[in-house]
């Protein structure tokens, strides 16, 4: 069995699969995509063969290939159900998808890279700007955030009862995108507790960009 990920050390959504991949204590070979390099990797043809959004992650599991990291996710758990990281009933299954989704769908495609730089580039907006609109679209959802997890963590160490669940491999890549976008965390205490527990944890430590084998020395 061979798991392949392409991934881009940086990229928070390679992130949440890095993070599920380990929780599952599956080994898998990275190929890096640099999203920077020669106008960005993920734009070159082959990846485009691969997967025609030109976008990381991209799972290969067998010559199988999927794309979009919560559909790679719920692949993963659906293959390996060992560790399960989606609850048993349909109702809190439900709760943590909402939450992960709420980052997936709802903050990270409005600052995701290619936008940011259409709002350069197409728009003519400086960095300032830029910034602002990063800060902006991630504070809203992070806010709501800190409410559903009040309402759903069992411990304040989780997002979602008292174990790790996808909305917790979501959530903390969300949050190194917040600390690199310099949003600080005090508003979203819960948020700030829980990605501070889960990041103490071997299985979140080993996904962490700055281990990657892309990682530039000293983490860029
Ligand atoms: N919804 C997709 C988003 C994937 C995505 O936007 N990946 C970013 C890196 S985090 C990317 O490849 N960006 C390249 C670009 O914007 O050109 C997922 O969850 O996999």
């Amino acid at each position: 069995m061979t798991l392949r990920l392409h991934t881009y050390w940086r990229s928070s959504a390679a992130y949440r699969v890095r993070i599920v991949l380990a929780c599952k204590g599956l080994p898998y070979e990275s190929v890096p995509r640099h999203l920077l390099r020669d106008g960005g990797e993920q734009r070159r043809p082959d990846y485009l063969a691969l997967n025609p959004q030109g976008l990381v992650p991209a799972l290969e599991h067998d010559g199988f290939v999927v794309a979009q990291s919560l559909a790679i996710c719920e692949y993963l758990e659906e293959c390996f159900p060992e560790t399960p990281l989606l609850p048993a009933g349909p109702r809190e299954r439900a709760a943590v998808r909402a939450m992960a989704l709420a980052i997936a769908c709802d903050v990270h495609p409005l600052n995701n890279l290619r936008v940011q730089q259409y709002l350069r580039e197409a728009t003519g907006q400086d960095e300032d700007a830029v910034s602002r609109w990063v800060r902006h679209w991630t504070a809203e959802g992070l806010g709501a955030l800190e409410t559903l997890v009040g309402r759903h963590s069992g411990d304040g160490r989780h997002c979602f009862g008292a174990s790790v669940t996808l909305a917790d491999a979501c959530l903390v890549p969300q949050l190194y995108n917040a600390r690199r976008a310099g949003l600080d965390l005090a508003p979203w205490p819960r948020l700030a507790a829980v990605t501070s527990h889960l990041e103490s944890l071997p299985e979140f430590a080993a996904a962490r960009p700055e281990v990657q084998p892309d990682a530039p020395p000293g983490g860029g």
